[in-house]
C-alpha cells in the first residue's frame, strides 16, 4: 500500500492516533490529525508529535477535512455512524481502522481475540504460550497497545495475538486473523449500538476476511455464540467446558483436551493458578490457537501453570473480620458480574457506574440467591434499584468509600464483600483502573 503523498486524515488524538500519525507521516503520508479536545487538553500527545510533518485540525473536526481526504483512519472512540463519517462515505473516501491498516502491513499469523468477557485474559495467556514456545511474539490491540506501532517497529514478529474490541472491527475491508476467537457474547455498549444485534454484528466480522485456510475458535456452550456463527467460511474449531469434542478443546475431569488431525494432547489442570470456570475457557481458547499455531505440548502446559491472574479482575483485596474482600472492578458487563456472583456465596454487592444502556434484570435471579444486599453507586443506581432492587436489600453511596464502609457495617462474618460493577467508571473516576484503587485504599482503612 503506497502512502506517500496520500492526504490522510487521522480521526481522534489518543493512543491509537498518536501512533497511527507517526506511522504514516514517517512515510510520507501527507497526514492531518483531527480531534474534538483542543490544544490544551492534548499537550502529551502533540509533544509526541512534535517532530513530524502533520497538520492539526483541533477543538472540533472540519467538514471538509473529512470529505476531502483520500483515506480517513478512524480511533475506536468514534462512532461509526458519526455524521462526518457518513458523509465522507458518501463521497467515496476510504474508511479504515487502526487494526485495518496495521494489518496491511504485518505478514506474521494473527491470533485475533474477540468475544464481550474474557479479551484480555485470553490474549495475555496466549501470548504467554506461544512466548514460552520460542515465538518472537507481538501482543497489542484493545489490551493497550496499538497494533499499528509493531507495524512501525523493527520487530521481526513471527505471531501477533491482537486482543480486538468491536470498535475495532467497524472499519475492516481486509484485516484476515489466521485465527479468530469468538469466546462469548451478551450485552454490552448498549450506549454505543442502536440494537444488540449491531453489536453482535461487529464482532462477527471478525471472521469475514477469513477462507477455508483459517481457523474459528468458537466457544460451542453459548448458545448465542452458535447461533450467531452460522456463517463462517473458516475451519470452526470448537472449545467446550460441558462436553466431548471429537475435535476441538474441551474440558474433561481435571483435563483439558485438544484434538485435531488425529493427534490428542492432554493438560491436566491441578497446577493452573487462575480460579473460576470462565478462566478455564479462557485457557482452552489461548491453548488452541496456540497449538493450531505451532506451538508444543510441553511448552504450553508450563505456560498455563506459571500464568498468575491479572489485577482488577476477580482479584482477593484482604479479609477483614472474617470477611473477605474482592476487586472485579473489570466487571463492566453484566456477562462479567454473573461469573463473579457464581463464584461466591453470601455476598454483598457494590455495583453502579456510568450506565451502558444494557438490562440488569440478567443479574436477577443470582441477586436473589446469593447476594444479601446491594450498595450502589454512580448514575446507574437508580435503574438498577428499578432492575434489581426487589431481590434484596439495597443501600446507596455517594463515594467508594462510603460504599466499602456500609458493606463493612452490613456484612456479616464468613461473608464476601465484592466489588464487580457492572458498568463502567467514568462518571466518578479517570477509569477501572482508579475505581479499582479507591476500593483498595477504603478496604486497606478500614
Ligand atoms: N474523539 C474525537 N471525536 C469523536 C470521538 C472521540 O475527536 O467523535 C477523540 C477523543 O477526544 C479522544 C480520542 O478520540 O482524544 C479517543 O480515542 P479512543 O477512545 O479511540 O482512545 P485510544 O486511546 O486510542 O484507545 C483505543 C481504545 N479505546 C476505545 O475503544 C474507546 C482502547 O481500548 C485501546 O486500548 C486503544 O485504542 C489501543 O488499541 C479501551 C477500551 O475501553 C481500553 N475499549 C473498549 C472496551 O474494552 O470495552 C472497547
Ligand atoms: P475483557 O478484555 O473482554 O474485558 P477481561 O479478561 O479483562 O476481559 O475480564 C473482564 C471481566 O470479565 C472480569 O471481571 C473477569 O473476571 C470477567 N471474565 C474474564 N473471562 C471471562 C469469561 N470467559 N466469561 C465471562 N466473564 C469473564
Amino acid at each position: 500500500m503506497e502512502l506517500k503523498g496520500k492526504k490522510i486524515l487521522v480521526v481522534g488524538l489518543a493512543k491509537t492516533g498518536v501512533a497511527v500519525a507517526k506511522f504514516l507521516a514517517k512515510r510520507g503520508g501527507v497526514v492531518t490529525v483531527t480531534d474534538i479536545r483542543n490544544r490544551a487538553d492534548l499537550k502529551p500527545q502533540l509533544a509526541e508529535l512534535s517532530r513530524f510533518d502533520i497538520n492539526f485540525a483541533l477543538g472540533s473536526h472540519n467538514k471538509s477535512d473529512f470529505t476531502s481526504a483520500s483515506m480517513v483512519v478512524v480511533s475506536p472512540g468514534m462512532p461509526m455512524d458519526h455524521p462526518l463519517l457518513v458523509a465522507a462515505k458518501q463521497k467515496g473516501v476510504e474508511i479504515v481502522s487502526e487494526i485495518e491498516l496495521a494489518s496491511r502491513f504485518i505478514t506474521a499469523p494473527i491470533v485475533a481475540i474477540t468475544g464481550t468477557n474474557g479479551k484480555t485474559t485470553t490474549t495475555t495467556i496466549a501470548g504467554e504460550i506461544f512466548k514460552a514456545n520460542g515465538f518472537n511474539t507481538y501482543v497489542g490491540g484493545n489490551i493497550g497497545d496499538p497494533l499499528i506501532e509493531l507495524a512501525d517497529s523493527d520487530m521481526k514478529a513471527e505471531r501477533v495475538v491482537a486482543e480486538v474490541s468491536s470498535f475495532q472491527m467497524e472499519w475492516i475491508s481486509g484485516f484476515k486473523p489466521a485465527v479468530a476467537a469468538l469466546l462469548n457474547l451478551s450485552e454490552d455498549h448498549m450506549d454505543r449500538y442502536a440494537t444488540y444485534q449491531d453489536y453482535v454484528d461487529a464482532k462477527l466480522r471478525i471472521f469475514e476476511n477469513q477462507s477455508s485456510n483459517e481457523f474459528a475458535l468458537l466457544n460451542c456452550d453459548d448458545d448465542q455464540v452458535m447461533k450467531s456463527t452460522l456463517r463462517i467460511k473458516s475451519k470452526i474449531f470448537p472449545f467446550s467446558r460441558k462436553r466431548e469434542l471429537e475435535e476441538g478443546i474441551y474440558y474433561r475431569n481435571e483435563r483439558i483436551i485438544y484434538r485435531f488431525d488425529h493427534k490428542e494432547m492432554v493438560f491436566p489442570v491441578k497446577d493452573i493458578k487462575l480460579k473460576g470456570v470462565h478462566n478455564l475457557e479462557n485457557i482452552m481458547a489461548a491453548l488452541a490457537s496456540a497449538l493450531l499455531l505451532g506451538c508444543r505440548e510441553k511448552e504450553s502446559l508450563a505456560a498455563i501453570n506459571s500464568f498468575e491472574a491479572l489485577h482488577h479482575r476477580m482479584e482477593f483485596v484482604r479479609r477483614v473480620n472474617d470477611v473477605e474482600y474482592f476487586e472485579d472492578s473489570k466487571a463492566t458487563n453484566v456477562g462479567s458480574v454473573l461469573k463473579a456472583l457464581e463464584s461466591f456465596n453470601n455476598i454483598t454487592l457494590i455495583a453502579g457506574g456510568k450506565d451502558k444502556g444494557g438490562s440488569y434484570a440478567p443479574l436477577a435471579e443470582l441477586v436473589k440467591e446469593r447476594v444479601n444486599c446491594l450498595v450502589l453507586i454512580g448514575e446507574a443506581a437508580d435503574r438498577m434499584e428499578k432492575e434489581l432492587g426487589s431481590y434484596t436489600t439495597v443501600h446507596r453511596a455517594r463515594t467508594m468509600e462510603e460504599a466499602v464502609n456500609i458493606a463493612s457495617q452490613i456484612t456479616s462474618g464468613g461473608g464476601t464483600v465484592l466489588m464487580s460493577p457492572a458498568c463502567s467508571s467514568f462518571d466518578m473516576f479517570k477509569d477501572y483502573e482508579e475505581r479499582a484503587d479507591k476500593f483498595r485504599e477504603a478496604v486497606n482503612r478500614l
